[in-house]
This record gives C-alpha cells, sequence and structure tokens, in this order.
C-alpha cells in the first residue's frame, strides 16, 4: 500500500504504523481529498471579492466570465501571481530577518552571531561597491546589511534592486529593464501585485503575468542577499560527508530535528547541543543530544555543518512516527499544521519559535536575536523533558540511511575547479562542456507533493540526465530527495554517470584528493540557495561572453508545490532558463496564460516552462533543450 505514495524506503516502513495507530498522515488527507475541484486545479475559480467566488466553465457552456466581468485568462493569470507575490514575500521575509540580525551585529547588539566568514563578506561588499578598506569588520557588517535592507526601502522606482542588477549578467539585467519587470524594491513588488490584482484593476492577462515576472524577481532578490548574507554570518558551505534519511534518528540520543527555512535559530541550537551535550547525557541518554534536520533548516544546517538530514517535505510527518524525536523545532515555512496533533499521540514537543508561524499543539518559546541563546537552552531542556516521557515499546527507527557529500557552494565549486587550474578555474569546465564530456547542467530544485509519487522523478530524471552526461546540480526538498536515495555519493557517479561526465568528476574529485569522483549530485543548499546555482551559471555566461539564455542549462522541479516553487520556477524562466515542471500548474484554465508561460515567453526571455509529468519523457525534452542549446553555441 504504501508504495504507492513514496519510493522512500523508510517512508514504506512508517506507514504501517501510522496505519495501525490510527494516525493520519498527508497521503490519507490527500486520499481523503478526492475528487479535487476542477475549477481550482484549472486556476478558473475567482475568490478575490466577496461577490464571488465566481468559477468559468472549462467546457464553455456556463458562465464564461465571474460577476464583475473578469474571463478565465483575467482569473487564472491573477490567481497565478498572487502565489508569486506569496513565494517572493517568504523569501525576501526570511532575507529581511538576516539582513536586520546583520545590522544588529554590525552595531554590536547580538552576542549570539558573529561573521564567520570575513572574505565573503568583503567580496559582498565589493560587489555591491562598497569600499572595504581600513574598515573593522562591524562597520563594514553594518554597511552591507544598511545597503540590502535598500532594496526593500527604495522609492526612487528608477534605480533597480542592487541584488538583482549586480548579479546577473548586463544584457539579462537590461532586457529586464526593457520589459519593465526590474524591481526597485521589493516590497513594492509584492505589494503592486495585490494591488493590481484587487478587484477591478488589471484585467489584461499579459500584462498582469508581466506583473508576476517582475514579482519573481524581487523574489530572487531577496533570495539572492538570503543567502549571500547568511554564508557571511554562519559560513559558506564546503564538501562535508554526512548521512540523510530516518535512519540517522539514534535510540540512544534526544533526537531533536530542526524544520522550516531560517538558520538563525537553528545555528544556535547546533552550538548550544554542542556545549550542553553533558545535559542530554545526565538525563540517560549516552548518545547525548541527536540534532538532525527536516526539510530546509535540515537543508541549511547540512551544508554548513554536516548535520544529518532526516527527511524532506512530504515525509516530515514521519520522524514523530519514529517514537524517538523529543523535539521537533520549527521556524517558517513548508510546516504541516499536522504536525501538533501527530505529536500529541507521542512524547514529542512540536516547538513553534516564530510569532508568525504557531501551530495549535505546539509549545510556542518566543526566538529573538536577542535571546537566542536563551530559546535554544530552553528548547533542549524541553527535549530533555519529553525524553523522559518516551515510551520504549513504539520506538521504530527504520534503519535506512544513505551516506551523502554535500556542501557545493558556488565558491566550493570554483574551489574544486581551482585545483585543476589555479589560475582560471572555470576553464577546465568550459573545456568540457566545449568537448562534449559535459553535455550541459540541469539544476533541480523545489518541493515534494502528493500528486506524484514522492521522490521517484528527482532519482529517475538525476539517474537519466546522468547517464546523457549532464552535471547536475540541486537545492531544497529535491536536494534532500537525492541525497536519500544515495546519489550524492561517489558510488553513484560510478553507477550512473555516463563516460564523460565520469571523467570529469573524477579528474576533480582526484584532484581533491578525494580518492575518486565528485558525487553525481551537487548539493548547494536549500531552497532559498537556488541563486548559488545562478553565480556559477553567471560565471560561465559572462567567460563565454553570452547571456544565460544561450547556455546548455536547464531547470527542474518535478514535484514543485508551494507559491515559492511558483516563484522560483517563474525568475528561473526570466533568467532565460528552460524550467521543468513534473506536476501541472493550476493555469490550464486559460489557454492565453499556458501559452505565453510555455512558450510566448521564450520571444521576450528565452526561458519558458516545460510541463511534462511522466519522468523519462522529462530526460528526454530535457537532454533534447540542451542539444539546441549546445547547437546554438556551434558545439
Ligand atoms: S522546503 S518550498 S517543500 S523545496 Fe524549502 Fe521543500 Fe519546497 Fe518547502
Amino acid at each position: 500500500m504504501s508504495l504507492r505514495f513514496s519510493i522512500d524506503e523508510a517512508v514504506q516502513k512508517l506507514l504501517p504504523v501510522a496505519e495501525k495507530d490510527k494516525i493520519q498522515t498527508v497521503w490519507d488527507r490527500h486520499k481523503d481529498q478526492q475528487p479535487q475541484c476542477g475549477f481550482g486545479k484549472m486556476g478558473i475559480c475567482c475568490r478575490i471579492c466577496w461577490k464571488g467566488p465566481c468559477r468559468v466553465d472549462p467546457f464553455g457552456k456556463g458562465a464564461q466570465r465571474g460577476i464583475c466581468g473578469a474571463d478565465a485568462h483575467t482569473i487564472v493569470a491573477r490567481n497565478l501571481i498572487r502565489g508569486i507575490a506569496a513565494g517572493a514575500a517568504s523569501h525576501s521575509d526570511h532575507g529581511r530577518h538576516i539582513a536586520l540580525t546583520m545590522r544588529e551585529v554590525g552595531k554590536g547588539n547580538a552576542s549570539a552571531y558573529t561573521i564567520k566568514d570575513e572574505e565573503k563578506l568583503k567580496r559582498i561588499a565589493q560587489r555591491l561597491g562598497i569600499d572595504w578598506e581600513g574598515k573593522s569588520i562591524r562597520e563594514l557588517t553594518k554597511e552591507v546589511a544598511d545597503a540590502s535592507l535598500e532594496d526593500y526601502s527604495r522609492q526612487d522606482s528608477k534605480i533597480p534592486c542592487r541584488w538583482a542588477e549586480l548579479t546577473m549578467t548586463q544584457e539579462r539585467a537590461a532586457k529586464l529593464k526593457q520589459w519593465d519587470v526590474m524591481p526597485h524594491n521589493i516590497d513594492a513588488a509584492v505589494a503592486e501585485i495585490m494591488s493590481r490584482t484587487h478587484v477591478g484593476c488589471d484585467a489584461d492577462p499579459v500584462n498582469i503575468l508581466l506583473g508576476g515576472v517582475k514579482g519573481a524577481v524581487a523574489d530572487y532578490t531577496g533570495m539572492y542577499l538570503s543567502t549571500e548574507l547568511s554564508d557571511a554570518l554562519f559560513g559558506t558551505p564546503a564538501p562535508t560527508v554526512t548521512e540523510a534519511n530516518l535512519g540517522v534518528i539514534k535510540e540512544d540520543a534526544i533526537n531533536i530535528a530542526v524544520h522550516g527555512h531560517n538558520p538563525l535559530l537553528s545555528e544556535v541550537v547546533c552550538d548550544a547541543a554542542a556545549m550542553l551535550n553533558d545535559l542530554a547525557k545526565q538525563a540517560g541518554a549516552p548518545g547525548g543530544f541527536n540534532i538532525v534536520g527536516v526539510c530546509c533548516t535540515g537543508n541549511e544546517v547540512m551544508v554548513r555543518h554536516g548535520v544529518p538530514l532526516a527527511t524532506n517535505y512530504l515525509s516530515q510527518e514521519m520522524p514523530i512516527l519514529t517514537g524517538a524525536l523529543e523535539a521537533m523545532v520549527v521556524d517558517v515555512q513548508c510546516i504541516m499544521p499536522s504536525l501538533g496533533a501527530i505529536a500529541q499521540c507521542f512524547h514529542t514537543q512540536l516547538i513553534t519559535t516564530m510569532s508568525t508561524t504557531k501551530i495549535p499543539g505546539a509549545t510556542h518559546v518566543q526566538f529573538d536575536k536577542e535571546n537566542a541563546v536563551e530559546s535554544a537552552r530552553k528548547i533542549l531542556e524541553l527535549a530533555v523533558d519529553a525524553y523522559q516521557r518516551r515510551d520504549p515499546k513504539r520506538v521504530n527507527i527504520p534503519q535506512v540511511k544513505e551516506k551523502a557529500i554535500v556542501g557545493f557552494s558556488a565558491e566550493a565549486v570554483i574551489g574544486a575547479l581551482s585545483q585543476l587550474d589555479a589560475h582560471d578555474p572555470l576553464q577546465p569546465l568550459l573545456d568540457n562542456i566545449v568537448n562534449g564530456n559535459i553535455q550541459g547542467i540541469c539544476l533541480f530544485a523545489g518541493c515534494n507533493s502528493t500528486n506524484t509519487l514522492q521522490d521517484r522523478s528527482f532519482v529517475e530524471l538525476a539517474k537519466g540526465l546522468a547517464a546523457h552526461n549532464v552535471l547536475l546540480l540541486a537545492t531544497g526538498c529535491g536536494a534532500g530527495a537525492l541525497a536519500k536515495h544515495g546519489l550524492m555519493t561517489q558510488e553513484a557517479t560510478l553507477a550512473y554517470a555516463g563516460d564523460g561526465l565520469k571523467a570529469v568528476l573524477t579528474a576533480i574529485g582526484q584532484a581533491n584528493g578525494l580518492n575518486g569522483p565528485l558525487p553525481l549530485v551537487l548539493h548547494m543548499g536549500s531552497c532559498v540557495d537556488n541563486t548559488r546555482a545562478v553565480s556559477v551559471a553567471v560565471a560561465i555566461a559572462q567567460k563565454l561572453g553570452v547571456d544565460l539564455d544561450r547556455l546548455p542549462l536547464v531547470a527542474s522541479a518535478p514535484e514543485a508545490m508551494s507559491e515559492k516553487a511558483v516563484a522560483i520556477g517563474t525568475w528561473a524562466v526570466a533568467l532565460g532558463l528552460p524550467t521543468h515542471l513534473g506536476t501541472v500548474p493550476q493555469v490550464l484554465g486559460s489557454q492565453v496564460v499556458t501559452e505565453v508561460l510555455t512558450e510566448k515567453i521564450k520571444d521576450i526571455t528565452g526561458g519558458y516552462f516545460i510541463v511534462e509529468t511522466d519522468p523519462e519523457e522529462a530526460v528526454k525534452k530535457l537532454f533534447a533543450v540542451i542539444q539546441e542549446k549546445r547547437a546554438g553555441l556551434n558545439l
């Protein structure tokens, strides 16, 4: 039965436990929702005003307009870009928290944090045009934070967001400005979407979609600065060996899962757990505290500190079902409300930490940057307390886990390549793209969805593209999937890479003293970290003297689900990337919107969406696009 829901063996082992204990999981609730509303699935239900809800008959027989007169195209476009606004708001709020914390560090007011990567801070300053010579790290920290926060507050609409304009190719920035989709202020772009989609405003579907593209570029801006500032604060990821899947939960330890997206608290929890490990041992847990990750907070601490990943989005309920999780600490985004109810079936403490994300059934420990250490200590105490209530008879940890080599920031990728050519690290990569050993690059991003078999498409696409010598990068829950299934290992490279790719990954691995190849898939971080891949792509494009849409570079989100994924996919298209979706977007109710997203936008940005739910077909289509791009470069 559980084989129908997920290819993850750990999930398959735990679903019968849930069934026996009559605990509803995400898959039960998915079943309860069938059949799902066809109007909603096609995007043709409008709930924007209280005259409605209105819906348009997709077969052309019933109503073709809502009460205000909006047709299917207007309704679908408005619904879509409101999702982009929500995604941009989520990512950029994350970025704002990081920037505000950094400013406090600069002022000397946030004692729990320091700048861990001073060189990165200087590189960021240089990029933003801030002179760092002769300045103290604290002064520089504050200036960088202030300059970044200007992207949230600038009122002069003629000056673009700096973190957008300065991180892409000049041609791309010029193109986005030409189409008036380059934001001057992240918050203003989000507000503009909400305002133009209010009842009685923008009704032109193409104009609405362009507003969505601007919101998506604002999303890119907030994501980019979030990743870069986080690296300065917490350290830039470097390759590290760790493990993934539920087998990382230890029976003899006090297990604490960190879940969500924002590393501000999880970083301090990791530090506090290491410092206060004796607390756990005194409580009778010889293994001490065992911190594990879930979703993207998990990815953040995984790529920076090698903290093992317990699971990704869709199976986030499973760590509690092991009966050995003392606390699940959540911050923001992608946290299922069901966790509260499920935690109450066990001894697990669900701990919310942010005032904007509270969940019935959880204990709230408010986190502020000023009290980060006290919050972390309180969380550890709650976990120790819960451990006393653990029922050994209910412990059921699937012994399923895989090794994973993770932590491939752009700097780490360049660093690894520099072992082949210290003066010009990108040259060996370019040479191998030109000679065909590497046919192209694919970035796997995005979520899990109940609309597909969990993790399957990620795994099949990765294996299929690797066999065609495509270099694979991954972030977010896609990276989680690929780590859980053993594709971030040297063994996977030897088993699945085509001869050309294998030779390149082996040469780089050997040059870096790895005694073998780099892993098959390079884990770049959480879903906010997709911009790491952009920075590598921009460096390649600049070296070749072409814009991003000319590169043999594609993106794939085989299980896209969240509004953040909609925003990411849209900015990937805005940057010129053919972008695969393995789940069907809620736009099919409008032929105009569907055509713009899958075809016509190509004329503007060079990027477009490819919707293909069959992973085998998706491999063929993505590889065909890569061939087309290679031909365009005379390769
Ligand atoms: S957590 S947005 S399910 S990647 Fe980043 Fe995963 Fe998607 Fe959330």
